[in-house]
Parts: structure tokens; sequence; C-alpha cells
């Protein structure tokens, strides 16, 4: 009897699915990949139902003889394991970074004289509809405030991208890269104080208000289902922090987090080069405490970003703020710097970490930029904020594709580096 191998990431079974198994079935025994939390979020697919479940979808399914977990979204381990005569899969992996799954297939198996089938996608109206309908479950409220916590506990470190518009919004939510050998891709959304405020021509001084704030939010969430995490600011008076937080959390934004900073706010990347006031402990968690008493959901997360580094108020304040601001409610703790070395970043953690094991830990290494996730995640970091760099990158893009417009009065020299004509009409996908 032949052993016959299919990987599913899936949380619906349809026709497709249906025909793959009926294809592999005719080759021998059928043995199905159930993959992994981990690897489907790497793969951008969050699951929507857990391991256990999908598993006894796919076991309950007729012509399957047996399923096992497969690990990662590369065949490695699996077929070093199983040594299965055929592969099954769908024809539609033969472009993009999925191509690379199945470069890495197709040389597994010819090591050993195994085959790769390749079976027609099934792209009929009810399949596509299944896949729009998960696609809008997962952007409900409900799913996506939760989201954050989920990916939390499933991935060794959470990525978030700034976003501050629809565009932006698909950029975080679409892109994926092959690297190594590895699929990768952005697992949240940053709504930043700093890019919000400049895509619309305002300083960074909490001037763009909370209703134009939610605005941006709104047309985030219409095209994306990624997790939003909202850059409060200082939260502001907490008479109105509190709806500020009710009103977050009904939009589906899974986590704000807010400076231990008073009066006018600048932006912490000017350091002390302005004057900047950090608000006292004691003011700071009252604020945390009454926005942790008027959230609805266990969902929500309230993250406190502690300044002192930021204004060389130094560790031992940093250290001691992080205690206070956890045993307030905190859900979480960001910790800032502007210098170009991590070296205080990564102190911090360590010690944060030997006094509090399980409160995450937020960063945003714009500054000190050479670290890497792996040496974050080694100290204890959670998630890791890129902040701004959509911004930074398209505006000098913009302005050279300006000056040149005018230097040359046409827009000929420019177009090479432009999109095509093609690509931007049809960039946005129709319903
Ligand atoms: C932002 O992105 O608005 C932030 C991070 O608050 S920083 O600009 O580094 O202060
Ligand atoms: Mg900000």
């Amino acid at each position: 009897m032949k052993t016959v191998y299919t990987c599913f990431c899936t949380d619906v079974i349809h026709q497709g699915h249906l025909n793959i198994i009926e294809h592999a079935h005719t080759y021998g025994k059928v043995v199905i990949g159930a993959l992994s939390d981990e690897a489907l979020i790497r793969y951008n697919k969050f699951p929507t139902i857990p391991l256990d479940q999908r598993i006894r979808l796919y076991e309950a399914l007729d012509g399957v003889d047996q399923v096992i977990v497969q690990d990662s979204i590369m065949y490695d381990e699996v077929i070093g394991k199983l040594h299965p005569d055929y592969v099954v899969h769908g024809d539609n992996w033969k472009e993009g970074p999925e191509a690379a799954i199945r470069e890495n297939v197709k040389t597994l198996l010819a090591a050993y004289g195994g085959e790769l089938i390749e079976v027609p996608y099934t792209c009929t109206p009810e399949v596509r509809e299944i896949d729009r309908q998960l696609k809008e479950k997962l952007a409900m409220p409900e799913y996506r405030r939760r989201r954050l916590k989920q990916l939390i506990q499933i991935c060794p470190i959470v990525k978030a991208i700034e976003v501050h518009s629809g565009l932006t919004g698909l950029i975080a939510e679409k892109t994926v890269v092959e690297h190594n050998g590895r699929l990768d891709q952005f697992d949240a959304m940053w709504i930043s104080s700093l890019c919000d405020s400049t895509a619309k021509g305002k300083p960074d001084i909490e001037l763009v208000d909370m209703t134009s704030r939610f605005r941006t939010i709104d047309d985030v969430t219409e095209v994306t289902t990624k997790p939003i995490i909202f850059d409060g600011d200082t939260g502001g008076m907490t008479e109105h922090f509190v709806y500020t937080v009710r009103t977050l959390e009904k939009m589906g934004v899974s986590a704000i987090i807010i400076e231990d900073k008073t009066g006018l706010k600048k932006n912490s990347l000017f350091g002390t080069e302005v004057p900047q006031t950090q608000d006292t402990i004691e003011n700071f968690s009252a604020k945390i405490r009454a926005g942790k008493k008027a959230q609805l959901t266990p969902d929500f997360m309230i993250i406190a970003r502690i300044e002192s580094l930021i204004l060389e108020r130094g560790m031992e304040d940093a250290l001691e703020r992080a205690c206070a601001f956890t045993a307030a409610g905190a859900d979480g703790i960001m910790i800032h710097s502007r210098k170009k070395d991590p070296a205080e970043i990564l102190e911090f953690c360590d010690r944060f970490r030997e006094a509090d094991p399980l409160t995450p830990i937020v960063v945003v290494p714009s500054s000190f930029n050479t670290v890497t996730e792996d040496e974050l995640s080694a100290h204890g970091v959670n998630i890791v904020i890129y902040a701004n760099q959509l911004t930074r990158s398209a505006f000098p893009a913009m302005q050279k594709t300006a000056q040149d417009i005018l230097r040359y009065h046409r827009a000929k020299e420019v177009d090479d580096r432009l999109m095509p004509i093609k690509q931007i009409i049809t960039l946005i996908d129709e319903l």
C-alpha cells in the first residue's frame, strides 16, 4: 500500500479539499497533515478553530486514513519522518511566496524517488464564497479584538507594522515574503500617533482629535482582519480616557498604549531636546485603573508606556514604574529609548523579566534598529512595533517624484520607478 500525503491549512472543508482527498485516495493510504497554529500564522492564515478541532475535522472526512501535525510550512521534517510515495497539492502554488514551498517539496521527494501530484485548483463560486466568509468573520470586532492575546500566546514575538490608511492597512494585511526557507508576514498593525498626524500634515502633539483618529481606525478595519494596537499618546484626561477605552473596544481594537507623560505631549524621539513632563506614578496608575474598570471584555489590553529612558530619568525609575503600572492593572509594558545602542532596552527587559516573568513587553526599535527579532525575543520581548517605516519610505519617494516632474516638465523620467498603471487599477479587489 502506497502512502499519499497532503497538508491542509484550513478551518473549513470545501469541495476543493474533498477533490484532493478523492484524488489522493486513488493512489493509496491518505495521510493529512494539519498545519500547526504557529506555522499557519506565519503563512498569513490565522486559525479560527484550535488545532485539536482541526484534527478532528480532518479525521472525520471520508477517505482519510490518518491525520498528523505538520509543524512547519516547509516539508523537511514531515517528509523525513513519513517518506510518502506521493505528495498531493492543488496546482495554485506555482507563483509568489508559495512557490518556495513547492520547490522544497520537489527537492525532498526527488531525493528518494517520491512523486508530486498536482490537482487543478477548485475555484467555484461556492469555494470563493467560503473564503470570503471566513475573511469577513476574522474582521468582526469580537474575533479581531481577542486575536492579539492569542498571538502573544502562540508567536515567539508578535510583529506589528505602522498603518495610517486603508492602503497601508492592505500592505500590513497582505504582505508575505519567503526568505531562507521561511514564510513571514506581519501579525498586527500599529496606529501610530506620529504617522497618523503626519499623514494629516499635523504635528504629533495630540492635536489630531480622537474622532479623527477613530476615522483612521475605521478606514483600516474596513479592509483588514489583523489586530490593531492603538497609540493613545498620554490617554488624555482620565475622565476622557475611559470613553476612549470603550470606543476602541467596540471597534475591535485589541490594545491601547498610553505613555506616562502629561501636559503638551511631544514625540518621544525628541527626547530631552524639548520640554516634556513625565506624569507621577500615582496619577498614571489611577488612569490605568480607571481604564481597566471601564473596559467590558477580557480581551482588550491597556499597555503602559514608560518614558523614563527617553527623559533620562534612569533605569531604576523605569523599573519602579513598570512594577507600579503592572500592579495598577496594566496588561503590558512598553519601554522606549532613542539610543542607537539597544543595551539599555535589553537591560530593562532582563531586569523586568526577573521581577515579572509574564507581563508582555513591547518595544519600538526605531533608533536601536540593529537589534533583531530573535534577540528581542531572547530577552523576553513579546511585541515588536515597526512604528514609522512605511511613512518614512513613502514620503521621500513621493517627494522625489514631485521634484522630477517639475524638473523635466513631464512624467516620462519618473515612470520607471512607478507602479504600472495596470497594477494600480487592479490593486484593490472588488467584491
Ligand atoms: C508613534 O509611532 O507615534 C510612537 C512611537 O509613539 S515614537 O514615534 O517612537 O514615539
Ligand atoms: Mg506616538
